[in-house]
């Protein structure tokens, strides 16, 4: 075995240990270890009289607390991070030589930051955004880093428009707004004048930029990798996740509610599932395409604004990451964690792919001041479980304590250590490829069909998914102040589907485009819909239970087990914390208030029977709830006199069983209502099935609702 493969052995967690202190320290010291009797007053000369200059613990405490801040990251500074491993299905021999996808047996940890692009780092959580991805496997070759996002495509060919692209989307720079938000006057000028940004801008328009979790949704490396063999083979290769409990979204009014009532509500998300136990898994994929086929594609394999769509290179799944531990500190883990495209590992290796070219740069560049210095590789969470060993030394925090006088390569003195490997000792050997051509600032005929992906896209949404389009549209550009702006994107739309450009044009004040644009194709992949995701599980979804003195505890207890077996989280909301009483006395414990929580937390929302009924149907709050989750197209169970509160909620379209009857629960639109004298399994079983689907978009189209 050699000297690599012994140190996987050590994870990552234990590594980690090394840097953890625990709160038990019984006493307060200062940096130096020094015992500090009285932190409540400064030294002072006199009870009333100056601070000294000598209260050293004075001026550590002060001075230290001064530089707690450091320069948050250009984008995607705000983020949620968390540790995990990695498992591959069965060896990728064929195709990679990396060690960490060779061996189903081997579980190699990694750490995961999710993140939102635009906002700064105290900014909302659920804005329309793109979501960052980024994944460090901690490998027995050095650490991997797929520096990805939740959308398969980017909004330019070439980093060297990335600075536009981000001065464009960032807040104006005049005022400094609007935060963590495209609706406005620049980004929607860039995109006018950028015709390769079409295709980004309909994912970005798409419900894929309102996850309802981190943990429901898709990831992608994005750009053309490459995998090599231990014969040297190359294949092109694109990587995917995807996550075990599908790809859900939120609903935009819900978002913007949600924004202001719990901005930290994926990281919340993240966080307490990871502590519940519901640990996020996501399938890891790869779609290859053959050195001899780089050339049989409509579009460029380079181009980051493509996808390679399913039908044409099948996703092949090879593995599956498990986040099972939250960090242990914020800052040191998730503010800390430095990623870059250019860590890769033997067996993976870059592309031409010009978008990809210029992120070699930027990252590490970036990180040098951000983390202050050469050294941040040093930092606990960026530390490789391969040994580093090279002749780099000295630089701002320097951890290492390298001994011995060479460093320097060739040496006599330090017997040639560290030296180069060859591929056999497991060394990085760039993948030989061939390059002839002039040195120009060009790009290839290809790259320049910019609009029959973002068709294909539009053609493989549904009629729900195409309505949100729509409306996004009519948000983002309703809020252009100049109208000429407006008029340049709905033009440039026009060349994507004319039917859409008008659509679009009708709603934010503009005229049609002068002639509707020729359609560029019919194609659809159905797979880009998230219609087609996981709709077959309740797990770790909320359930809130509307409860008031008086409700059927029989009921509730029943309702709420079944729930809790299938894997999701009921909780018992009511007007005050405490207990509530039953109708036959019995009580239950309220798990949020009327003043604590709000509709758009929960996923489902149940009213239980009983008596309690005549006092939620008076009562605001429980009216707003239920008529808010239907609003949000969420399923809503009620049962007996629960179904009072669903009538008095003004909940229309939707037919109702009786109150006081018997039978089977009656499903529509994802209501689900049963009877007082009804069969409460058959509602538990169209009640679950109602939360799996996760949102009943056809409710949509009954736009009564005042909520
Ligand atoms: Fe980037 C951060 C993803 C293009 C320059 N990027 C960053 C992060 C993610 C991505 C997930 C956050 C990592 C973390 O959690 O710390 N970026 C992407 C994807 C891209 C992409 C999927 C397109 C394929 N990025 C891109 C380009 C450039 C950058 C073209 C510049 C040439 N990205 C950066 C950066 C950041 C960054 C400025 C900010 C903080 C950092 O790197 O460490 O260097």
């Amino acid at each position: 075995m050699d000297e690599r493969r012994k140190v996987d052995e050590k994870s990552k967690q234990e590594q980690l240990d090394e840097f953890r202190q625990d709160p038990e320290r019984e006493y307060l010291t200062t940096n130096q270890g020094v015992r500090v009797s009285h932190t409540d007053d400064s030294l002072k000369a006199g009870e009333r009289g100056p601070t000294l200059l000598e209260d050293f613990h004075f001026r550590e405490k002060l001075t230290h607390f001064d530089h707690e801040r450091i320069p948050e990251r250009v984008v995607h500074a705000r983020g949620s991070g968390a540790h995990g491993y990695f498992q591959v299905y069965e060896p990728m021999t064929e195709y990679t030589r990396a060690a960490f996808l060779q061996d189903p047996g081997k579980k190699t940890p990694v750490f995961v930051r999710f993140s939102t692009v635009v906002g700064f780092r105290g900014s909302a959580d659920t804005v329309r955004d793109v979501r960052g991805f980024a994944t460090k496997f901690y490998t027995e070759e050095g650490n991997y880093d797929l520096v990805g996002n939740n959308m398969p495509v980017f909004f330019i060919v070439d980093a060297i428009k990335f600075p536009d692209l981000v001065h464009s989307i960032k807040p104006e720079q005049h005022h400094q707004m609007p935060q963590a938000s495209a609706a406005h006057d620049t980004f929607w000028d860039f995109v006018g004048n950028l015709p390769e940004i079409t295709h980004m801008i309909m994912w970005v328009l798409s419900d894929r930029a309102l996850p309802r979790s981190y943990r429901m949704m898709d990831g992608f490396g994005v750009n053309t990798f490459r995998f090599v063999n231990a014969e040297g083979k190359a294949r092109f290769v694109k990587f995917h996740w995807r996550p075990l409990l599908g790809v859900h979204s939120l609903v935009w009014d819900e978002t913007q509610k949600i924004a202001g009532k719990d901005p930290d509500f994926n990281r919340r998300d993240l966080w307490e599932a990871i502590e519940m136990g519901d640990y996020p898994e996501f399938e890891f994929g790869v779609q290859m395409i053959e050195e001899a086929d780089e050339h049989n594609f409509d579009f460029d394999i380079l181009d980051a604004t493509k996808i390679w769509p399913e039908e044409e290179v099948p996703i092949r799944w090879i593995g599956k990451m498990t986040l099972n531990k939250n960090p242990d500190n914020f800052f040191v883990e998730t503010e800390q964690v430095a990623f870059c495209p250019a860590n890769v590992v033997p067996g993976i290796d870059l592309s031409n792919d010009p978008l990809l070219q210029g992120r070699l740069f930027s990252y590490l560049d970036t990180q040098l001041i951000r983390l202050g210095g050469p050294n941040f590789q040093e930092i606990p969470i960026n530390r490789t479980l391969a040994p580093a060993a090279n002749n780099q030394r000295e630089g701002y925090n320097r951890m290492t304590i390298n001994r011995g006088e060479s460093s320097y390569f060739p040496n006599a003195l330090g017997e040639n250590k560290p030296r180069p490997a060859t591929a056999k000792e497991g060394g990085f050997v760039h993948y030989q490829e061939k390059i002839e051509g002039k040195k120009i600032r060009a790009r290839s005929e290809k790259f320049n069909d910019h609009f029959s992906q973002a068709k294909l896209f539009w053609n493989s949404m549904s009629d729900a998914e195409k309505e949100h389009i729509v409306k996004a549209f009519h948000f983002e550009l309703g809020k252009v102040s100049d109208s000429e702006v407006r008029k340049k994107v709905v033009d440039l739309i026009n060349n994507v589907d004319g039917d859409l450009a008008i659509r679009i044009a009708e709603g934010i004040g503009v005229p049609p485009p002068a002639e509707k644009g020729a359609s560029s194709g019919t194609k659809k992949s159905p797979n880009l819909s998230q219609e087609r995701t996981v709709m077959d599980t309740i797990k770790s979804r909320k359930v809130a239970i509307l409860a008031m003195e008086g409700y059927n505890h029989d009921e509730v207890m029943q309702v709420k087990q079944a729930l809790k077996d299938a894997g999701a989280h009921p909780q018992i909301i009511s007007q005050f914390h405490g207990m509530v009483r039953s109708a036959d006395g019995k009580e239950i414990e309220v798990d949020k208030s009327y003043v604590t929580t709000t509709s758009v937390v929960y996923d489902a929302v149940y009213i239980p029977g009983g008596m309690h009924a005549e006092t939620l149907k008076n009562q605001g709050y429980a009216i707003h709830f239920v008529n808010e989750a239907f609003k949000h197209c969420k399923p809503i169970g009620a049962i007996g006199e629960g179904i009072e509160l669903l009538k008095a909620s003004g909940i229309k379209g939707v037919a109702f069983v009786d109150a006081g009857s018997g039978g089977e629960a009656v499903s529509e639109m994802g209501v689900v209502t049963c009877g007082s004298q009804g069969d409460v399994n058959s509602f538990v079983e169209q009640f679950k099935t109602a939360i799996a689907r996760h949102r009943h978009w056809d409710r949509e189209k009954k736009e009564q609702v005042p909520a």
